[in-house]
Protein backbone atom coordinates (compact mmCIF):
# COMPACT_ATOMS: atom_id res chain seq x y z
CA UNK A 1 0.00 0.00 0.00
CA UNK A 2 2.88 2.47 0.72
CA UNK A 3 4.95 1.66 -2.27
CA UNK A 4 1.82 1.94 -4.50
CA UNK A 5 1.32 5.45 -2.75
CA UNK A 6 4.93 6.17 -2.90
CA UNK A 7 4.96 4.80 -6.14
CA UNK A 8 1.94 7.63 -7.49
CA UNK A 9 4.22 10.38 -6.37
CA UNK A 10 7.19 9.06 -8.45
CA UNK A 11 5.35 8.82 -11.23
CA UNK A 12 4.12 12.74 -10.28
CA UNK A 13 7.45 13.55 -10.14
CA UNK A 14 9.00 11.54 -12.60
CA UNK A 15 11.68 10.02 -10.22
CA UNK A 16 12.97 7.43 -13.03
CA UNK A 17 15.62 7.26 -15.15
CA UNK A 18 16.65 4.98 -17.70
CA UNK A 19 19.94 2.54 -18.31
CA UNK A 20 20.86 1.09 -21.48
CA UNK A 21 21.97 -2.33 -22.22
CA UNK A 22 23.97 -3.01 -26.00
CA UNK A 23 23.12 -5.90 -28.19
CA UNK A 24 25.68 -7.10 -30.29
CA UNK A 25 25.51 -8.85 -33.91
CA UNK A 26 28.10 -12.25 -34.07
CA UNK A 27 27.66 -12.24 -37.50
CA UNK A 28 28.12 -8.67 -38.95
CA UNK A 29 30.55 -8.04 -35.87
CA UNK A 30 28.39 -4.68 -34.97
CA UNK A 31 25.88 -3.03 -32.64
CA UNK A 32 22.68 -4.27 -33.12
CA UNK A 33 21.07 -1.66 -30.90
CA UNK A 34 20.47 -1.22 -26.73
CA UNK A 35 17.68 -2.08 -24.61
CA UNK A 36 16.37 0.69 -21.95
CA UNK A 37 15.33 -1.17 -18.41
CA UNK A 38 13.49 2.00 -16.06
CA UNK A 39 15.28 2.79 -12.50
CA UNK A 40 13.25 4.52 -10.00
CA UNK A 41 15.39 6.63 -7.50
CA UNK A 42 13.57 6.60 -5.05
CA UNK A 43 15.67 8.94 -2.18
CA UNK A 44 15.40 6.28 1.21
CA UNK A 45 14.74 3.48 -0.68
CA UNK A 46 17.88 3.95 -3.19
CA UNK A 47 17.34 2.76 -6.97
CA UNK A 48 14.64 0.53 -6.90
CA UNK A 49 14.20 -2.28 -9.53
CA UNK A 50 11.72 -2.68 -11.99
CA UNK A 51 10.91 -6.22 -10.83
CA UNK A 52 9.83 -4.67 -7.25
CA UNK A 53 7.31 -2.13 -8.51
CA UNK A 54 6.22 -2.69 -12.08
CA UNK A 55 3.97 -5.88 -10.87
CA UNK A 56 2.77 -3.02 -8.57
CA UNK A 57 2.04 -0.12 -11.28
CA UNK A 58 0.35 -2.88 -13.51
CA UNK A 59 -2.14 -3.05 -10.44
CA UNK A 60 -2.58 0.48 -9.77
CA UNK A 61 -3.22 2.02 -13.07
CA UNK A 62 -0.26 3.39 -13.41
CA UNK A 63 1.33 0.85 -16.24
CA UNK A 64 0.58 3.39 -19.06
CA UNK A 65 1.76 6.56 -17.63
CA UNK A 66 4.78 5.21 -16.27
CA UNK A 67 5.13 3.49 -19.79
CA UNK A 68 4.18 6.92 -21.61
CA UNK A 69 7.79 8.55 -19.40
CA UNK A 70 9.87 5.51 -20.79
CA UNK A 71 8.90 5.49 -24.12
CA UNK A 72 9.91 9.54 -24.15
CA UNK A 73 12.37 9.15 -22.11
CA UNK A 74 14.47 6.31 -24.60
CA UNK A 75 12.86 7.34 -27.88
CA UNK A 76 14.53 11.11 -26.64
CA UNK A 77 17.95 9.49 -25.83
CA UNK A 78 17.96 7.56 -28.92
CA UNK A 79 17.39 10.41 -31.16
CA UNK A 80 20.08 12.80 -29.36
CA UNK A 81 22.65 9.74 -29.77
CA UNK A 82 21.43 9.95 -33.18
CA UNK A 83 22.20 13.19 -34.01
CA UNK A 84 25.95 12.37 -32.24
CA UNK A 85 26.19 10.13 -35.62
CA UNK A 86 25.92 6.81 -33.18
CA UNK A 87 22.15 5.90 -34.89
CA UNK A 88 21.34 2.31 -33.69
CA UNK A 89 17.64 1.61 -32.51
CA UNK A 90 16.22 1.62 -28.53
CA UNK A 91 14.44 -1.29 -27.52
CA UNK A 92 11.73 -0.36 -24.56
CA UNK A 93 10.18 -3.45 -22.47
CA UNK A 94 6.67 -2.72 -22.89
CA UNK A 95 3.64 -4.97 -20.49
CA UNK A 96 1.30 -6.78 -22.25
CA UNK A 97 -1.62 -5.75 -20.74
CA UNK A 98 -1.15 -2.49 -22.66
CA UNK A 99 -1.82 -4.06 -25.89
CA UNK A 100 -5.37 -4.53 -25.17
CA UNK A 101 -6.67 -1.20 -26.67
CA UNK A 102 -5.44 1.51 -28.71
CA UNK A 103 -4.43 4.07 -26.42
CA UNK A 104 -0.76 2.85 -26.62
CA UNK A 105 -0.66 2.81 -30.67
CA UNK A 106 -1.49 6.42 -29.96
CA UNK A 107 0.83 7.34 -27.37
CA UNK A 108 3.80 5.73 -29.56
CA UNK A 109 3.12 7.96 -32.11
CA UNK A 110 2.64 11.48 -30.38
CA UNK A 111 6.02 10.22 -29.13
CA UNK A 112 7.76 9.53 -31.92
CA UNK A 113 6.57 12.90 -33.57
CA UNK A 114 7.45 14.97 -30.17
CA UNK A 115 11.05 13.38 -30.05
CA UNK A 116 11.77 13.15 -33.93
CA UNK A 117 13.02 9.71 -33.99
CA UNK A 118 12.19 7.45 -36.88
CA UNK A 119 9.58 4.68 -36.25
CA UNK A 120 12.23 1.78 -37.45
CA UNK A 121 14.85 2.75 -34.91
CA UNK A 122 12.14 1.88 -32.09
CA UNK A 123 11.76 -1.42 -30.76
CA UNK A 124 9.28 -2.89 -28.16
CA UNK A 125 9.94 -5.82 -26.33
CA UNK A 126 6.92 -7.88 -24.47
CA UNK A 127 6.59 -10.73 -22.90
CA UNK A 128 5.54 -13.70 -23.84
CA UNK A 129 2.72 -14.61 -21.80
CA UNK A 130 -0.21 -14.10 -23.64
CA UNK A 131 -3.55 -15.02 -22.06
CA UNK A 132 -5.29 -16.68 -24.36
CA UNK A 133 -8.94 -14.39 -24.66
CA UNK A 134 -7.41 -11.16 -25.87
CA UNK A 135 -5.00 -13.10 -28.19
CA UNK A 136 -6.78 -11.29 -31.48
CA UNK A 137 -6.83 -7.86 -29.40
CA UNK A 138 -2.99 -8.64 -28.79
CA UNK A 139 -2.27 -9.10 -32.16
CA UNK A 140 -4.17 -6.47 -33.06
CA UNK A 141 -2.40 -4.12 -31.59
CA UNK A 142 0.89 -5.64 -32.73
CA UNK A 143 -0.27 -5.77 -36.52
CA UNK A 144 -0.92 -2.08 -36.09
CA UNK A 145 2.70 -0.57 -34.11
CA UNK A 146 4.17 -3.02 -37.12
CA UNK A 147 2.66 -1.24 -39.48
CA UNK A 148 3.94 1.86 -38.29
CA UNK A 149 7.73 0.38 -38.81
CA UNK A 150 8.49 0.02 -35.32
CA UNK A 151 10.03 -3.58 -34.53
CA UNK A 152 8.41 -6.36 -32.26
CA UNK A 153 10.51 -8.34 -29.84
CA UNK A 154 9.00 -11.52 -27.78
CA UNK A 155 11.02 -10.87 -24.58
CA UNK A 156 11.33 -13.73 -22.41
CA UNK A 157 11.56 -16.39 -24.84
CA UNK A 158 11.07 -20.35 -23.57
CA UNK A 159 10.26 -19.10 -19.54
CA UNK A 160 7.00 -19.02 -18.00
CA UNK A 161 3.73 -19.42 -20.06
CA UNK A 162 4.44 -20.82 -23.57
CA UNK A 163 3.15 -19.24 -26.86
CA UNK A 164 4.73 -21.55 -28.46
CA UNK A 165 1.18 -22.46 -30.58
CA UNK A 166 0.99 -18.99 -31.42
CA UNK A 167 4.30 -18.19 -32.85
CA UNK A 168 3.72 -18.73 -36.41
CA UNK A 169 0.71 -16.52 -35.41
CA UNK A 170 2.42 -13.47 -33.91
CA UNK A 171 3.20 -10.32 -35.59
CA UNK A 172 7.05 -10.41 -34.25
CA UNK A 173 10.31 -9.41 -35.57
CA UNK A 174 13.26 -11.16 -33.47
CA UNK A 175 12.53 -13.44 -29.94
CA UNK A 176 14.90 -13.39 -26.72
CA UNK A 177 16.06 -16.33 -25.59
CA UNK A 178 15.26 -16.45 -22.25
CA UNK A 179 18.50 -16.43 -19.76
CA UNK A 180 17.72 -19.90 -18.78
CA UNK A 181 18.88 -21.30 -21.66
CA UNK A 182 22.37 -19.51 -21.98
CA UNK A 183 22.99 -20.73 -18.34
CA UNK A 184 22.02 -24.09 -19.03
CA UNK A 185 24.24 -24.75 -22.02
CA UNK A 186 26.35 -26.95 -20.51
CA UNK A 187 23.43 -29.84 -21.00
CA UNK A 188 22.96 -31.37 -24.43
CA UNK A 189 19.41 -31.01 -24.19
CA UNK A 190 19.54 -27.18 -23.67
CA UNK A 191 21.37 -27.13 -26.86
CA UNK A 192 18.87 -28.65 -28.63
CA UNK A 193 16.17 -26.67 -27.87
CA UNK A 194 18.31 -23.68 -28.87
CA UNK A 195 18.94 -25.18 -32.50
CA UNK A 196 15.17 -26.30 -32.73
CA UNK A 197 14.23 -22.85 -31.55
CA UNK A 198 16.19 -21.21 -34.18
CA UNK A 199 15.51 -23.42 -36.98
CA UNK A 200 11.92 -22.69 -36.18
CA UNK A 201 12.70 -18.73 -36.04
CA UNK A 202 14.87 -19.00 -39.46
CA UNK A 203 11.16 -20.67 -40.76
CA UNK A 204 9.43 -17.56 -39.41
CA UNK A 205 12.20 -15.36 -40.87
CA UNK A 206 12.43 -14.24 -36.97
CA UNK A 207 15.43 -13.54 -35.40
CA UNK A 208 17.06 -14.95 -32.28
CA UNK A 209 18.38 -12.78 -29.53
CA UNK A 210 20.36 -14.92 -26.66
CA UNK A 211 19.91 -12.89 -23.68
CA UNK A 212 22.37 -13.17 -20.59
CA UNK A 213 25.69 -13.70 -22.26
CA UNK A 214 28.15 -13.13 -19.77
CA UNK A 215 31.19 -15.20 -21.01
CA UNK A 216 32.91 -15.98 -24.55
CA UNK A 217 32.26 -19.89 -23.69
CA UNK A 218 28.34 -19.23 -24.13
CA UNK A 219 28.86 -16.56 -27.01
CA UNK A 220 31.05 -18.86 -28.99
CA UNK A 221 28.39 -21.95 -28.19
CA UNK A 222 25.45 -19.83 -29.39
CA UNK A 223 26.79 -18.57 -32.13
CA UNK A 224 27.28 -21.99 -33.46
CA UNK A 225 23.67 -22.91 -32.52
CA UNK A 226 22.55 -20.16 -35.25
CA UNK A 227 22.20 -17.32 -32.59
CA UNK A 228 22.99 -13.94 -34.35
CA UNK A 229 22.62 -11.58 -31.44
CA UNK A 230 23.95 -11.74 -28.35
CA UNK A 231 23.31 -9.35 -25.42
CA UNK A 232 24.72 -9.80 -21.93
CA UNK A 233 27.45 -9.40 -19.07
CA UNK A 234 30.03 -10.10 -21.44
CA UNK A 235 28.94 -7.46 -23.74
CA UNK A 236 27.82 -4.77 -21.11
CA UNK A 237 25.94 -4.77 -18.33
CA UNK A 238 23.23 -2.03 -18.14
CA UNK A 239 24.64 1.12 -17.84
CA UNK A 240 23.47 4.69 -17.19
CA UNK A 241 23.62 7.01 -20.70
CA UNK A 242 26.81 8.78 -20.12
CA UNK A 243 28.86 5.30 -20.15
CA UNK A 244 26.35 3.83 -23.01
CA UNK A 245 27.59 7.16 -25.35
CA UNK A 246 30.90 6.26 -24.22
CA UNK A 247 30.47 2.58 -24.73
CA UNK A 248 28.55 3.67 -28.11
CA UNK A 249 31.67 6.42 -29.02
CA UNK A 250 34.26 3.35 -28.78
CA UNK A 251 32.27 0.54 -30.41
CA UNK A 252 31.51 2.66 -33.62
O1 LIG B 1 17.57 -4.98 -15.44
P1 LIG B 1 16.37 -5.35 -14.87
O2 LIG B 1 16.40 -5.60 -13.40
O3 LIG B 1 16.03 -3.92 -15.10
O4 LIG B 1 14.96 -5.71 -15.44
C1 LIG B 1 14.08 -6.47 -14.70
C2 LIG B 1 12.77 -6.69 -15.42
O5 LIG B 1 12.03 -5.47 -15.52
C3 LIG B 1 12.92 -7.21 -16.84
O6 LIG B 1 11.99 -8.26 -17.01
C4 LIG B 1 12.54 -6.05 -17.70
O7 LIG B 1 11.88 -6.48 -18.87
C5 LIG B 1 11.58 -5.28 -16.82
N1 LIG B 1 11.62 -3.86 -17.19
C6 LIG B 1 12.71 -3.06 -17.21
N2 LIG B 1 12.36 -1.81 -17.62
C7 LIG B 1 11.03 -1.86 -17.87
C8 LIG B 1 10.08 -0.90 -18.34
O8 LIG B 1 10.39 0.26 -18.64
N3 LIG B 1 8.78 -1.32 -18.49
C9 LIG B 1 8.40 -2.59 -18.20
N4 LIG B 1 7.10 -2.92 -18.36
N5 LIG B 1 9.26 -3.52 -17.76
C10 LIG B 1 10.56 -3.17 -17.60
O1 LIG C 1 13.59 -7.43 -20.20
P1 LIG C 1 14.17 -8.67 -19.64
O2 LIG C 1 13.26 -9.56 -18.88
O3 LIG C 1 14.80 -9.45 -20.72
O4 LIG C 1 15.35 -8.19 -18.69
C1 LIG C 1 16.57 -8.82 -18.66
C2 LIG C 1 17.11 -8.82 -17.25
O5 LIG C 1 18.34 -9.53 -17.22
C3 LIG C 1 17.41 -7.46 -16.69
O6 LIG C 1 17.16 -7.50 -15.32
C4 LIG C 1 18.91 -7.30 -16.95
O7 LIG C 1 19.54 -6.39 -16.07
C5 LIG C 1 19.39 -8.73 -16.71
N1 LIG C 1 20.61 -9.11 -17.42
C6 LIG C 1 21.10 -8.62 -18.58
N2 LIG C 1 22.23 -9.27 -18.96
C7 LIG C 1 22.46 -10.21 -18.03
C8 LIG C 1 23.48 -11.21 -17.85
O8 LIG C 1 24.39 -11.39 -18.66
N3 LIG C 1 23.37 -12.01 -16.75
C9 LIG C 1 22.38 -11.87 -15.83
N4 LIG C 1 22.37 -12.68 -14.80
N5 LIG C 1 21.40 -10.94 -15.97
C10 LIG C 1 21.44 -10.12 -17.04
MN1 LIG D 1 13.66 -7.10 -22.26
NA1 LIG E 1 14.19 -11.14 -21.37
Amino acid sequence: MELEKELRRAVEQKQFYLVYQPKWNVQTNSLSGYEAFIRWNHGRLGVVHPDEFIPVAEENGLIMPLTEWTLQAACFQCKEWMDKGLDHPVAVNVSLSLFRNDSLLETIRTVLKQTGLPPDRLELEITESVVLHDVNDIMKQLTGIRELGIRVAMDDFGSGYSALGLLDRMPIDSLKLDRLFTSDLDKPVKQTMVQAIVLMAESLNVEVIAEGVEDPQHMTLLRELGCHVMQGYYYGKPMEAPAMEEWLNHAA
